[in-house]
């Protein structure tokens, strides 16, 4: 396996310039960076912004950090001033941040800034191209790269990119709101792989992409331009031992004696975040308020400590956020404070790991109650760092954390609601040690497992496993090579036999089957091979005979309508293959009506033999829906009526099941003691022509996905060029 090249918006390492011009270097705080050092950095390249403009260094600078960086593996993006302002700032923390996190009034939707966003990941995917090799994995990284696996998919078509997300992704409902949601999907679909934190995620994901793109998805798998895409949840995990195992440190003890020496008999309630209006750091406040207020026995026995961790500076919405922070702070202090106790510790800054980890140990309860929030390591962080400790802290989670569903054993509550929040520290403060100690057990035992290296590994796996499946699939597709071996066969044949199917193979699907009539093109091109005198061609179709006739009853070939309950030689009349009855129909039409009732957009189509529900211009969910119901809804009326129902592309047929195009290609097999035998379909009806086939036909299937066909093309146009490429043979 070749390298992992690591794609994000940050390097795990930051520059800075300071003051008299010289550089310094410093590893990067945040989820990412803090889980990704974890992974074993040898055969890895990382690629991204350094955290200094292009237009703040000069080119020595730039050749120097250049070099520095490559020591560390990394290499960067270089981005100017305005170029960060409008595609981090703006873009990426002004739209798609608040949008993602369930904050639509913060979001704005600027032309400018959208561009700014396109500009910066088409330069981020040059440099990605530039170094990535062919055996490379390219694994892309969060919000601010939606567009980047899309945009390497059509330079390196066939390079295996994973994407993942660590921010939540929303529903449908609130994705709509942006007006470039379809390019952000493609951007995304550009991947083989697409990991979210949560399954709840994966579900808007799917949903979303059905809605927008018309992609529907089986099992998790999407085929997006034929290409299977999986969109399946990898929960990120944390560097367990490296917080289990802190205490053992003698820097972390003296730092542990420090705060405990500090806080006396004293009890302590942490909160640790980056400063940031999800992170539901004033709702927290707010609830540490009212427990003073309404439990005084509180007063001077429990502090908050409170870290803020400085984060998009930059932008108004946060600088807001921090003056109101530290009013509420001020106030609750001068309201309640005392000489000898402070009830909230602010600090407005990074800490370092020894410090951080001192924290986790001696903090009695942690309070993460983010409003909304991808995962949330710090809450993982935290009850790993308990493992050794006498005391055992409890964790207070909110619902709206990944990790919440990971780590059930927390206390679990709704952020926005002050009281459960004020119930569940009064709950916290007053646990019995045992149950603290069961409960963090059990989620220790959950995190022990699933460590960022296992989350990692299992990703790159799982997009490994992507591409195995890709290139089994490939090795049916006709290549170049192949299709002119088909010529070449078809070039020494004298009886040949050609079946093909219409729609989806010959045509492609249209909202109404009305409009999918044959162009001039196809006409031409069927004539031009029907008028060869050594072939036998013939269109096998699931459509009615009138519809059939119409469109291709002029042309010299062979037609079968009715999936074979009808077939009419060439300049012949037309033969019902086997007369069955129809009086069915009268039973089952007036359900079929009921669901075209409901179903804004659905139709049915009336055969001789089968009764057709088209949903192809309904909303999918509900189309995929009815469906199901309108299934179960027939099936016990169809029983000893020798009817099938059949679930084909946006349709339910229930048709007779004594014909169907595989006893159709029996009969014209034995017709001849053919020497070439080309067929070719796209759906689950041609696949009785396609089993009743020997293994030396030509056996095509139009699109991808399991089938009896030996060969498969992705498209009605290359379907179309090989049979063209026959007609000039
Ligand atoms: C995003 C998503 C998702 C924090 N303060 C200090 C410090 N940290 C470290 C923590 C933790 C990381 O930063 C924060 O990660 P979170 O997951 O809590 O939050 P975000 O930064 O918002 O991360 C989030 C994450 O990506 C991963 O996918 O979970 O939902 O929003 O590791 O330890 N580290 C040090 N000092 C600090 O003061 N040393």
């Amino acid at each position: 396996m070749g390298r992992v090249l690591i794609v994000s918006n940050r390097l795990p390492v930051s520059v800075s310039a300071t003051p008299d011009g010289s550089l310094s270097f410093s590893r990067s705080v945040g989820g990412l960076a803090t889980g990704m050092a974890s992974l074993d950095s040898s055969d890895q390249l990382w690629i991204g912004w350094p955290g200094l403009p292009s237009d703040h260094v000069d080119a020595d600078q730039q050749r120097q950090i250049e070099q520095r960086l490559a020591e560390e593996h990394c290499r960067p993006v270089w981005l100017s001033r305005t170029q960060v302002e409008d595609y981090y700032d703006g873009f990426s923390n002004k739209t798609i941040w608040p949008l993602f996190h369930y904050f639509p009034l913060y979001c704005i939707y600027e032309p400018h800034l959208w561009r700014a966003y396109q500009e910066v990941n088409e330069r981020f995917a040059r440099v990605v191209c530039e170094m990535a090799q062919p055996d490379d994995t390219i694994w892309v990284h969060d919000y601010q790269l939606m567009l980047l696996p899309r945009l390497l998919r059509e330079h390196l078509p066939d390079a295996a990119v994973g994407f993942f997300l660590h921010i939540p992704f929303p529903s449908y409902e609130l994705l709509r709101l942006l007006p470039w949601r379809r390019d952000l999907l493609d951007g995304m679909l550009g991947a083989d792989l697409v990991g979210f934190h949560e399954y709840d995620y994966v579900r808007h994901f799917l949903s979303s992409a059905h809605r927008i793109t018309g992609h529907e998805h089986v099992l998790g798998t999407l085929s997006v331009a034929n290409r299977p895409v999986r969109v399946d949840a990898f929960p990120m995990g944390i560097d367990y031992d490296a917080f289990a195992r802190a205490a053992a440190r003698p820097q972390i003890q003296e730092n542990i004696q420090t705060l405990r020496r500090r806080f006396g008999t004293g009890r302590t309630i942490v909160s640790i975040d980056r400063l940031d209006y999800t992170k539901g750091i004033l709702h927290r406040l707010e609830a540490f308020d009212w427990l003073l207020s309404c439990r005084p026995e509180y007063r001077g026995t429990v502090s908050l400590v409170l870290v803020a961790v400085p984060s998009r500076t930059n932008v108004p919405r946060y600088q807001e956020l921090r003056t109101r922070i530290e009013h509420l702070v001020g106030r609750i202090n001068g309201a309640y404070g005392t000489l000898r106790w402070t009830p909230i510790h602010y600090l407005y800054r990074s800490l370092p790991f020894e410090e951080l980890v001192a924290l986790y140990r001696i903090a009695d309860v942690a309070l993460i109650t983010p409003l909304r929030d991808g995962m949330n390591l710090v809450a993982k962080e935290y009850v790993a760092s308990q493992e050794e400790t006498g005391g055992h802290g409890v964790l207070i989670l909110s619902e709206m954390a990944g990790a919440a569903s990971e780590l059930s054993e927390a206390i679990i509550v709704n952020p926005h609601d002050k009281h459960q929040v004020v119930e569940a520290l009064h709950r916290a403060l007053e646990m019995p040690a045992a149950e603290r100690r069961h409960r963090n057990e059990q989620m220790q035992q959950r995190l022990r497992r699933y460590t960022v290296r296992r989350w990692a590994a299992d990703f790159v796996e799982s997009l490994a496993e992507v591409k195995a499946r890709q290139a089994q699939l490939a090795l049916r597709r006709i290549t170049p090579e192949l299709r002119d071996q088909v010529v070449e066969a078809y070039r020494g044949a004298t009886r040949r036999l050609i079946l093909l199917d219409y729609d989806g193979t010959l045509v492609h699907f249209f909202p109404r089957p009305e409009q999918a009539r044959p162009d001039a093109g196809l006409q031409e091109m069927l004539r031009a091979l029907a008028s060869d005198r050594r072939n036998t061609v013939v269109v096998i179709s699931g459509r009615d005979r009138e519809t059939l006739q119409s469109w291709l009853g002029e042309l010299p070939i062979h037609l079968v309508a009715e999936h074979g309950n009808w077939t009419r030689r060439r300049d012949g009349d037309w033969q019902c293959i086997e007369n069955h009855g129809h009086d069915w129909k009268g039973t089952l039409r007036p359900i079929l009506e009921r669901y075209v009732d409901r179903t804004p957009g659905a139709f049915i189509e009336e055969k001789d033999f089968s009764l057709v529900w088209h949903c192809r211009r309904s909303e999918p969910d509900l189309a995929h829906l009815r469906i199901q119901e309108l299934r179960a809804a027939i099936l016990p009326l169809t029983e000893n009526l020798n009817l099938g129902v059949f679930e084909g592309s946006k349709i339910l047929e229930v048709k007779s099941i004594a014909a169907h195009k595989g006893s159709a290609t029996e009969a014209w097999l034995h017709e001849e003691p053919w020497d070439f035998v080309l067929a070719a379909g796209d759906d689950y009806t041609d696949e009785d022509m396609f089993a009743a086939l020997g293994d030396n036909a030509m056996s095509i299937k139009v699109g991808r996905g399991a089938s009896h066909a030996r060969f498969s093309v992705d498209t009605v146009e290359a379907m179309r060029d090989l049979l063209e490429r026959l007609t000039r043979a």
